[in-house]
This record gives structure tokens, C-alpha cells and sequence, in this order.
């Protein structure tokens, strides 16, 4: 799914020739490449030089690269794009090579690396290589560290990969809008000695939110915390891939985190040890068990575990408001509240399809599947093979299974548990009908204080 286009003779190259280095301003640019699909492509094992497992990007690609003399030569185009953020919603973002988040990018300690950097957005923008070591002048602030690329511009970044490890890339101009508008990629550097940190498969993924109103395509920039899409890649449950495993194999997930809150990544039947950071390799005697690992803004976590325990395991944030999707943070709790005369009314009067919802909780919206505007996601979704998920935003599934091929990372369908190995009924009926209401308990004093307009001390409480 990776179409070609060359730049040789087009109006962006003739624009940017003046803003290239001379050391290559007579060199061609190379062509950029660009993904038409969402879906997660093959990992790209190195063609020369030393070997490396190639990471495995969640519904995303690496850049192809070439090698120009001594110097690896990749092209990032940036540009607004069409990302599908799952299937049924699509959204209006900029990225960079077609999709959001752009390629990643993936080279070997050591690597004299060269990063043409071509503008097709509306303004200007530049590239700051977030946690890698270089000179300052390829630091990529604009107006500190560089002119900005303008519209139709080409610039040139080089510098020499001088450490391994997980960095990310983004913009560091009209930083609030273009990060907003999911402008960012992931940049793994492999060391120079394959049987370093080798792992069988190495997973990356990008935590990212957007706050896009039902019904429309565009992310609204000025959001600083009440996102409504919690994505991984600019994807959301039910639209993130797994992450396909064989039984005995040494896993590595790399996530980074370029929203405005942190997010505490859980993931079920493994402990694991955090490895690397986009400071470095945690050294062995530093690591510590976790099953949950919080990962702040603006910074990278990478774990390891030996996938030894088959099944279907799930991998999400362990905030609850970022596994929804369009959350309607308005509505009310209506939990307890006895509905049902009050919507023979309501439907008497004004609309006969309304429905009560949340008397029990709100369960019942997974299973629905609620009407919603054209281009949104339902809030609770997803099915497995027990049943509704009631999930969203930041969740997926970590899939392990004995014997798959090395590479295969073709989803192999629901865990077959062994016989008896599932939780089961024991009793229904007899423990009596669910208790709906929620009850006050009978010895317990509530105080209520009755506050006046413009009086102190405005809450009522039990004490
Ligand atoms: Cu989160």
C-alpha cells in the first residue's frame, strides 16, 4: 500500500533547492513515499548493514530509506491527511506521508543520518527529533535553532546517530496546533551489536488524544483537557491493532506519550520491566517489576516480558474515561433513579423513542450500540467472543498463542481457553433479583446543610 511519487522537477523541489544544504544542494531528493491505509504493515528488515529485528508499528509503517554514499537518506513529507481514527469515523489531520502519526523512522547506532523535511501544509512548520543527541542547529526549533520551513519548502536535517534507543519526532513550530492536529512519529535507533537488547518482537505506538465534535472531521486545537478520543496512533478501540504474539517470545513494547495528560498503561496476565526511556537503556540492576506503567508527557517507556502465558490480554490506559470514545461529560448519574414512569411521560408528550438510560449503570450503552451522528464512534463498543467489551479509546488486545511463524503478526482470531478454565455460573436466581437502588444504609447520619446564596462553606456531607 505504499504508492511512490517523485518530487524530481516539481514545484516543492525547485522552491526548497535554495533551503537544502550545499553539501547536497546538487544531490537529489529522494522519493517520499506515502501509506494509503491505516493498516499495520509488515515490519521493514534492514536491507544492509548491520541486522536488527525491525519494530512493529500499530496501524502504522517505517519509511523506506536509501543509502547515498555514506549517509542514510529518508524524506518526510508534511501534509494534511485523512486518517481513520476506526472504522466508521474518519478524521480531517495533519501528518506526514499520508497518514497520522507519520512513518517511523528506524536506523542503527552510528548511522550518518539525512532527513529532507518537505512542507505541503498551509503554514510553516519544522522537525524537532525529540531525545536524540545532535548539534544544535538540527535541533529543529523554529526561530531558535533554525528558520521555519515555509509552504513548499525542502530543508535538510543531518546529524549521526551517536546512542540506541526510543526517541520520537514532531513539530516545534505553531507547536499547540500542528501536535494538536496529530502531527508527531516514532524513531527507534537499533544498536550496533544485533545480540544487544534482542528482542523476537518489538511493538511502538504513540499515545495521542483529539477532541473532535460529534458528527464533524476536524480536531478542535484550542482543547487542553477534556479530549474526546483517546487514541494509540491516531486510532481508537475498536480500530487498534493487536499486538500478535508466539508463546516463548521475548516481547518489547515501546509507548510514547505526546498528549497533555499521562496515562498509566496496564497491561493484564504479565509483570514486566521497563528497559529503556528516551534518556537510554535502563541498566539490569535498575529495573523493577510493574503491571502498570505510567507514562508522562512528553517522554517514552519501553517494557520487556517473556510471552509464556497464552490467551487474549488486554493492554489500556488505567484512566476509565480514556477507554471511551466521545464522551459526553455533561451527561448526568442517573444511577438509582427510578426512571421508568417518568419516561412513559416523556414519551407521551414529546418523543416516543426516548429511552432511559443509566438507571443501572451503563452497561446497557455497549450493547446497544446508541444511534449516533454520521462520523462517530459509539462511546462503549466493541464484541469479543464473550460478549460486549464497553470499551473505547486507548484499549487493545495483547494476543498470545503457541506456534505461530516468526513475522506473523496475522490476528489469529479469540483465545480457545482449555476446558475449565473460564469463569462460570454458579447460582442465579437464588441470590435474588440485582439490588437497582442505591441505598442509603439505615445507621448512617446524613447531614445535609442548606447553604444560602452568598453564605460560607458550600457542601453537604456525612459525618
Ligand atoms: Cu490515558
Amino acid at each position: 500500500m505504499i504508492s511512490r511519487r517523485g518530487f524530481v522537477g516539481s514545484a516543492a523541489l525547485l522552491a526548497g533547492a535554495s533551503a537544502i544544504s550545499g553539501r547536497v544542494q546538487a544531490a537529489s531528493v529522494p522519493e517520499a513515499p506515502t501509506m494509503t491505509t491505516p493498516a499495520m504493515q509488515p515490519p521493514l528488515a534492514p536491507s544492509s548493514g548491520p541486522d536488527y529485528q525491525p519494530v512493529a508499528t500499530l496501524n502504522g509503517w517505517t519509511l523506506p530509506w536509501r543509502m547515498n554514499g555514506d549517509w542514510k537518506e529518508f524524506h518526510l513529507v508534511a501534509e494534511p491527511v485523512v486518517r481513520e481514527i476506526a472504522p466508521g469515523m474518519k478524521a480531517h489531520l495533519w501528518g506526514y506521508n499520508g497518514q497520522s502519526p507519520g512513518p517511523t523512522i528506524e536506523c542503527v547506532e552510528g548511522d550518518k543520518v539525512r532527513i529532507f523535511v518537505t512542507n505541503k501544509l498551509p503554514e510553516h512548520t519544522t522537525v524537532h527529533w525529540h531525545g536524540i543527541l545532535l548539534p544544535n542547529g538540527m535541533d529543529g526549533v523554529g526561530g531558535l535553532t533554525q528558520p521555519q520551513i515555509k509552504p513548499g519548502q525542502t530543508f535538510a536535517y543531518e546529524f549521526v546517530m551517536r546512542k540506541s534507543g526510543t526517541f520520537m519526532y514532531h513539530p516545534h513550530a505553531d507547536e499547540m496546533v500542528q501536535m494538536a492536529m496529530g502531527m508527531m512519529g516514532f524513531f527507534v535507533v537499533h544498536p550496533r551489536d544485533p545480540k544487544l537488547h534482542r528482542v523476537d518482537r518489538d511493538f511502538v505506538f504513540l499515545l495521542n488524544a483529539y477532541d473532535i465534535d460529534p458528527g464533524s472531521y476536524v480536531p478542535k486545537i484550542m482543547t487542553m483537557l477534556d479530549f474526546n478520543l483517546w487514541t494509540m496512533n491516531s486510532r481508537a478501540f475498536p480500530g487498534i491493532d493487536h499486538l500478535v504474539v508466539s508463546k516463548g517470545e521475548r516481547v518489547r513494547v515501546r509507548v510514547g506519550n505526546l498528549t497533555m495528560t499521562n496515562h498509566p498503561i496496564h497491561m493484564h496476565g504479565y509483570d514486566f520491566k521497563v528497559t529503556c526511556t528516551d534518556g537510554g537503556w535502563v541498566p539490569e540492576s535498575a529495573r523493577w517489576p510493574e503491571v502498570t506503567i505510567d507514562i508522562p508527557v512528553g517522554a517514552m517507556r519501553a517494557y520487556e516480558f517473556v510471552a509464556d502465558e497464552p490467551g487474549d490480554w488486554a493492554l489500556h490506559c488505567h484512566k476509565s474515561h480514556h477507554t471511551m470514545n466521545a464522551m459526553g461529560h455533561g451527561v448526568k448519574t442517573f444511577i438509582g433513579v427510578q426512571k421508568r414512569d417518568l419516561v412513559k411521560s416523556i414519551r407521551k408528550i414529546a418523543s416516543p423513542d426516548y429511552m432511559a438510560m443509566g438507571s443501572a449503570g451503563m452497561a446497557e450503552m455497549g450493547e446497544m450500540e446508541m444511534p449516533n451522528p454520521d462520523n462517530t464512534l459509539p462511546m462503549m463498543t466493541g464484541f469479543a467472543q464473550f460478549g460486549p467489551l464497553e470499551m473505547g479509546g486507548m484499549f487493545t488486545v495483547v494476543k498470545v498463542r503457541e506456534g505461530l511463524a516468526r513475522g506473523d503478526y496475522k490476528d489469529p482470531g479469540w483465545y480457545k481457553n482449555p476446558p475449565g478454565t473460564v469463569a462460570y455460573e454458579v447460582a442465579s436466581a437464588a441470590a435474588g433479583p440485582p439490588r437497582r437502588r442505591t441505598e442509603i444504609p439505615t445507621n448512617s447520619k446524613l447531614v445535609v446543610k442548606v447553604v444560602k446564596p452568598g453564605s460560607k462553606g458550600g457542601h453537604s456531607g456525612q459525618h
